[in-house]
């Protein structure tokens, strides 16, 4: 009997979560930055091997206080993904700083009564005392885990994973999506994402933290994908900067995501972007709305 169940995948920013995501997939469906707050909104992954198919959500990174619209979302978005669960899977990194960070989605977690499997990323590094002493208090309580690092094998991974969350899957006749399906993402809302890792990979300081991509229009011209993409930053000094001299940076961006979705569908696309100003966007319900941060 084949068996199938929702996963959640929750921790801090820059935990690991997209990444590990990513691995077990076998598909680079979600942004990854070394910078925070890549992630921000759920993204559903769906993974159908070894007689199962779980559906596996990436969330934000937890946040413990939320500043702005903006943050109250990415907050929403980890505790939507908690409540829609049948387990949660909590990431936590070998570089955590403080131990304490944990305690706010430590408490949102026994709130919900969700069953809870921890994972210990980053296991290539060096713990962290705080990091030390999470995998001591987890190992004493013996709480449910397993390690992973990024340049780990799949197989293992794959096989770690499945082992750790089979007690809370359920058992199943059929399964709910085709088995070479690994996203319910749009293939426009993962374009939209690619520009913004882009945007992550080139632009420093705040300036990626203040960019909202909205795709304009995405057609197919005689089996030639066509998308027209706007970036949206909130201040008009950003503007230039995400241009660049002579449309540099704006063409790196561009070329960046381009690559990076032509690698997903396995064909060529034309990929045109234009940068915009809406001051303070991240304060803007209404536009947040506009571009899906709002509720769901
Ligand atoms: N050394 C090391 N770095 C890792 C490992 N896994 C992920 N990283 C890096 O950690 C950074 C954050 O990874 P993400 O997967 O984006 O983390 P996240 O938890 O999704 O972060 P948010 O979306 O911001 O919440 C990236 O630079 C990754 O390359 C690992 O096993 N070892
Ligand atoms: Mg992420």
């Amino acid at each position: 009997m084949n068996k199938t169940g929702y996963v959640g995948f929750v921790g801090l920013a820059n935990s690991g979560k997209s990444t590990l995501l990513n691995t077990l997939l076998g598909e680079k469906v979600c942004i990854v930055s070394s910078k925070p707050q890549a992630t921000r909104r759920r993204i559903q992954g769906i993974l159908t091997t070894d007689g199962y198919q779980v559906m596996i959500m990436d969330s934000p990174g937890f946040l413990s206080e939320a500043m702005t619209p903006l943050h109250d979302f990415l907050l929403q978005e980890a505790q939507d993904v908690i409540a829609s669960v049948a387990v949660v899977v909590f990431l936590v990194p070998m570089d955590l700083q403080n131990k304490e960070d944990l305690d706010e989605l430590t408490s949102e977690i026994k709130k919900s009564k969700k069953p809870c499997v921890y994972v210990f990323t980053k296991m290539d590094l060096e713990p962290t005392p705080a990091a030390a002493g999470m995998m001591e208090y987890v190992k004493s309580n013996e709480l449910p885990y397993f390690t992973a690092a990024e340049k780990e094998s799949r197989i293992l991974l794959l096989r770690k994973f499945f082992e750790s969350v089979d007690p809370y899957m359920t058992e199943t006749e059929e399964f709910l999506f085709a088995e070479d399906l690994f996203t319910t993402e749009r293939s426009r809302d993962l374009m939209s994402e690619y520009i913004r890792e882009g945007c992550m990979e080139h632009l420093a300081k705040e300036i990626p933290y203040n960019i909202a991509v909205v795709i304009d229009s995405y057609k197919e011209d005689e089996g030639l994908p066509k998308i027209y993409a706007s970036i949206f930053v909130n201040r008009e000094s950003h503007k230039s900067i995400v241009i660049g001299r002579g449309g540099m940076m704006l063409k790196k961006i561009g070329t960046y995501a381009r690559k990076r979705f032509e690698e997903m569908i396995g064909e060529k696309v034309f990929l045109s972007l234009r940068v915009k100003t809406k001051e303070d966007w991240a304060k803007n319900k209404h536009f947040m709305n506009e571009i899906g941060y709002g509720k769901k």
